[in-house]
C-alpha cells in the first residue's frame, strides 16, 4: 500500500550541499520505508496510490536522531546547579559524593514504573521537537541488577512509544560508593555483567566515561575488550574535561563514536578519521558546565570526520529536552553551519548509532520524517526556545503523542 505526500519542500539532506532541497517535492511511502522522494513533477507513473496527503508547502526533514542521551534516572540536581553558581566546581561536587552518585542513589531508590514514566515523559518531549530515533544510555544503576533495570526500561520505551530506541550500556560511568578505592574491581564486575546483559538482548552498544574523575584508558580498554568479545560496538565519552587519549583507544576498537571531544588532539582526530568514527559534539554540556575550550571543529572538518550533535540529556551536565536548541547552540557556540548542525542530528546522528537506514529522505530509507511550519530548514536552527509545532511520521505512520 503506497501513500503519497505531495506539495512539500523537502530538505532531503542527500549528499552534497544546499540541504538537498527539493522545491515542490513529494514522498512515496510503503510503510515503514520510503519508496521514492523527489520533485513532484518527476513522480514515477503507474503507481497505485492508496492514500494522499497535501503538505501545503510545509517543510519536510528527516526525523531527528538524538544519538546521546542519559534518559533513565530519578531525582534532579538543581541544588548542585545552585552550588556551582556559589563557586563549587563540577569536579569538586563529584568528588564530594554529589553529582552522578546522587543521581545513582535516587535512581536505585525509584521503582520501575516511576523510572519508566519519568523517562517516557522525557522521550515524548524530545519527540515533540521531531525526534524519531533516540539513544538511551544506562549508567545511573552501577550494579548488575540496576543497570539491567535501566536498560529494560529503555527497551520498554522503544516498544511502547512510536520511536526507535537504541540502548547503550554505560555501566562504566562512575565508580559506585561501594567500590570506593577499588576501581579495577568495579571494572572487573562490569566486564562480568556484559555477557548476561547482552544475552538478555539489552545492549546495542557499550560506552564508558574515560576521564580523570571517572575511568582510565586501561580500565576503558578492559571494558572494550569485553564488548568486543561479545561482538558489541563501542562508543566513548572522550576528552570532555581533559585529554586522556581515549579517542585513539576508541578508534583502535573501531568505535561508532567519540563524544564530547573538547580536548581531543590532532592524533586523536586522525585516528577517528581512519576508523570511520563519528564525532558527537554536545553543546548542551559545554554550555551548562560553562566550558571554555571549544571542540576542534576545524580539525574534524579538515580530517573528514562526520560530526553529529545530540542533547546529552542528563540531570547533571545537560538538563535540556530541546534538540532544536542544541542545533542552535552547535552554531552559536561551536560555529557549525546550520546545515552541518541539522546533518549532525539526522544522518550523522544515525551513523553514530551504526544505523544507515535513516537520516535522509531517499528511497529505501525508513519513512521517519518531520513536517515543520517553516519555509526553510535554516529557520529550525535560527530560532531558539520557539518549539515549533511539528508533525512526526514514524515508519510511515503519523504519531499522536
Ligand atoms: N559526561 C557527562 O557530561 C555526563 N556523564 C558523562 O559521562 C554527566 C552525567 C551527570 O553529571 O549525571
Ligand atoms: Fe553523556
Amino acid at each position: 500500500m503506497t501513500t503519497l505526500w505531495r506539495h512539500g519542500r523537502l530538505a532531503t539532506l542527500a549528499a552534497g550541499a544546499s540541504w538537498g532541497l527539493v522545491e515542490r517535492g513529494a514522498l512515496l511511502v510503503d510503510s515503514p520505508h520510503l519508496r521514492w522522494a523527489g520533485p513532484e513533477a518527476d513522480l514515477p507513473a503507474g503507481i497505485d496510490i492508496a492514500d494522499e496527503h497535501d503538505l501545503e508547502g510545509a517543510l519536510v526533514t528527516p526525523g531527528l536522531v538524538d544519538c546521546h542521551t542519559h534518559l533513565v534516572y530519578a531525582g534532579q540536581r538543581a541544588r548542585e546547579f545552585e552550588l556551582r553558581l556559589l563557586g563549587a566546581s563540577y569536579e569538586e561536587i563529584a568528588r564530594a559524593g554529589g553529582g552522578i552518585r546522587s543521581t545513582v542513589a535516587a535512581t536505585r531508590g525509584a521503582d520501575d514504573d516511576t523510572l519508566y514514566s519519568l523517562a517516557r515523559a522525557r522521550a515524548l518531549a524530545l519527540a515533540a521537537e521531531g525526534v524519531t530515533t533516540l539513544e538511551v544510555k544506562s549508567g545511573y544503576g552501577l550494579s548488575e541488577q540496576h543497570e539491567a533495570r535501566l536498560l529494560r526500561i529503555a527497551r520498554r520505551l522503544g516498544r511502547e512509544l512510536a520511536l526507535t530506541v537504541r540502548t547503550t550500556c554505560l555501566a562504566a560511568h562512575a565508580l559506585p560508593a561501594e567500590y570506593e578505592g577499588r576501581a579495577d574491581d568495579y571494572i572487573d564486575a562490569v566486564c562480568s555483567w556484559l555477557p548476561t546483559l547482552h544475552a538478555e538482548g539489552l545492549v546495542d552498544a557499550v560506552d564508558a566515561f574515560c576521564e580523570h574523575i571517572a575511568f582510565t584508558p586501561s580500565q576503558t580498554r578492559r571494558v572494550f575488550d569485553a564488548a568486543q568479545r561479545l561482538g558489541l560496538p563501542v562508543k566513548l565519552h572522550a576528552e570532555q574535561l581533559s585529554n586522556q587519549g581515549g579517542t585513539e583507544l576508541a578508534a583502535s576498537f573501531g568505535a561508532l563514536s567519540c563524544d564530547h571531544l573538547e580536548h581531543a588532539s590532532e592524533a586523536g582526530i586522525r585516528a577517528m578519521a581512519a576508523s570511520g568514527t563519528v564525532a558527537v559534539l554536545l553543546p548542551g554540556a559545554f554550555y551548562f558546565l560553562r566550558e571554555t575550550k571549544l571542540p576542534p571543529v576545524d580539525a574534524l572538518r579538515a580530517a573528514g570526520v562526520p560530526i553529529a550533535i545530540a542533547t546529552d540529556h542528563n540531570p547533571g551536565s545537560s538538563p535540556t529536552l530541546s534538540p532544536l536548541l542544541m542545533l542552535n547552540m552547535a552554531c552559536t557556540l561551536f560555529r557549525l553551519t546550520p546545515e552541518e548542525a541539522l546533518r549532525g542530528m539526522t544522518v550523522n546522528g544515525a551513523r553514530a548509532l551504526g544505523l544507515h537506514d535513516r537520516g535522509t529522505l531517499a528511497a529505501a530509507q525508513r519513512a521517519d520524517f518531520a513536517i515543520w511550519p517553516v519555509e526553510h530548514p535554516n529557520e529550525l536552527v535560527h530560532g531558539f526556545g520557539q518549539h515549533p509545532t511539528v508533525r512526526v511520521i514514524v515508519g510511515g505512520e503519523e504519531t499522536r503523542p
